[in-house]
């Protein structure tokens, strides 16, 4: 049996490199990492989201749209005049800001797309909103809610010229209330090399419908903890979004494959009793009695529900761009506990269970073997992923009489989900000489 070192100090030095560190266990079984193992990089708090400004927003939204026939709707003035108002905001702010034309249904629509620079390039975090309103009116809630609250929150990156490890983008997206047509073009148009540096879509449609609900979106599991353990900080109970799978511009992004996430307040369903029980409001009223209508304008909003939906945003944004949605390169998943290789036997494993990450594991993943044997020529060694595919690692060879497996393979298990149990097997095929599995680690 190994000399464990002490779980304390093992730890402590681990964590000090910034390695995530599994407890160390004398069961054989993996154990999760450490659930409470803070972050390798300190997460700085997200700003007060002024509700003040967000509306001052959905002021212009308004007068923009009363400007320009009375909506926002795409191919109207209103919906060009929107896009030149936030893009001046954030020119103004020190972002970089481009226009994405595309055209839909005999007229011109624009995505626009504002990066923040610096941050690693390899890791997007994005958020973005649609600007277009229907033809009926301003879209003040569906969805200059959205448009306010990302602008606002790229305003105050601006502010407090936050520096995350990623690099932050942010968008405006046309032609959602058609058919999704510019984040859908927009996804389209984007490489797949591209594609894969998104760490995370956050979607904001209808964040401050005047009955409001507090739905979180529930397709990427580490987005979702995040805007929930915000809203229970605040004591405002979650329910899980269903309405909205396909419906609004985290679509497209979903489909192509990367992690998403937002909140919503409702549209045109109606508040149950025990929604309304929870949340106050009116039960058996919609969540936005004037959802695509000529009554959709500043008094359509619950600013409550505006102001809290805007700090989850910021609060998302700055915690899962500063490099924690998934514990960062260089994280070590292990498990000590020590394993006997049955001689001339049947295979044995040691475990790691993987948490906390997004997408999936490395081309370059290390594997950390320690087998203590006294002939290694017996012993065939494979790394089996999650879904059980197995990636031999080592033959036997009957030849090699050398003592004991002591090295680090890389792997390429690209293909392979990153979260899961991940096992070392471990096979004595020749009769005589024993040995156990000291130790076997995974390096993301
Ligand atoms: N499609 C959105 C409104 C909408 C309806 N259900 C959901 C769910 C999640 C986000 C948005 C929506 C629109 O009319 O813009
Ligand atoms: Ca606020
Ligand atoms: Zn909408
Ligand atoms: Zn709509």
């Amino acid at each position: 049996m190994s000399l464990l070192p002490s779980p304390r100090t093992s730890s402590a030095l681990l964590l000090a490199a910034g390695l995530v560190v599994t407890a160390f266990a004398p069961a054989v079984q993996a154990v999760p990492a450490l659930p409470d193992a803070p972050a390798a990089t300190p997460t700085l708090a997200a700003p007060d989201i002024s509700l003040t400004h967000v509306k001052a927003h959905l002021a212009r939204f308004s007068k923009i749209a009363a400007d320009n026939g009375g909506s926002r709707a795409h191919g109207r003035s209103g919906y060009k005049a929107s896009v030149d108002y936030v893009k001046a905001e954030l020119d103004a702010a020190g972002f970089t800001t481009a226009l994405q034309q595309f055209t839909y249904d005999g007229a011109t629509g624009y995505n626009l797309i504002a990066d923040w620079p610096g941050g690693d390039s390899g890791q997007v975090l994005f958020a973005g909103a649609h600007l277009d309103s229907v033809t009926e009116g301003a879209g003040i809630n569906d969805n200059g809610s959205g448009s306010a609250a990302v602008l606002e929150t790229a305003l105050a990156v601006s502010r407090a010229q936050y520096k995350p490890a990623k690099h932050l983008r942010f968008a405006w997206w046309g032609a959602e209330e058609l058919g999704l047509i510019g984040s859908k073009h927009y996804v389209d148009k984007l490489a797949s090399t591209e594609r894969s540096k998104i760490s995370g879509y956050l979607n904001f449609d209808m964040i401050g419908s005047p009955n409001p609900g507090y739905f979180v979106y529930d397709d990427d599991p580490t987005i979702e903890k995040t805007f929930k353990d915000y809203f229970a900080g605040l004591g405002v109970p979650t329910e899980i979004e269903t309405e909205g799978d396909g419906r609004s511009d985290h679509a497209p992004f979903k489909k192509a494959g990367i992690p998403v996430g937002g909140l919503f307040t409702g549209a045109g369903s109606k508040k149950t009793a025990a929604q309304a029980q929870k949340w106050g409001g009116t039960s058996g009223q919609s969540f936005d009695r004037c959802y695509h209508s000529s009554c959709d304008t500043t008094a359509n909003i619950d600013e409550t529900a505006l102001d809290r939906n805007s700090d989850a945003a910021a609060h998302a944004i700055w915690t899962l761009s500063a490099g924690t949605t998934a514990p960062p390169a260089g994280t070590t998943y292990e498990n000590t506990a020590d394993v006997s290789i049955p001689d001339n036997g049947a295979a044995v494993t040691s475990a790691v269970d993987v948490s906390g990450r997004t997408g999936n594991a490395p081309a370059a993943l290390k594997v950390g073997v320690d087998i203590v044997h006294t002939y290694r020529g017996d012993l065939t060694v494979d790394l089996v992923a999650p879904d059980g595919t197995a990636y031999r690692l080592k033959n036997a060879a009957g030849t090699d009489s050398a003592d004991d497996i002591r090295t680090t393979y890389t792997v390429d298990a690209s293909g392979e989900t990153a979260n899961g149990t991940w096992k070392l097997r471990v096979q004595d095929t020749a009769a005589q000489d024993t040995g156990r599995i000291d130790s076997f680690r995974l390096t993301f």
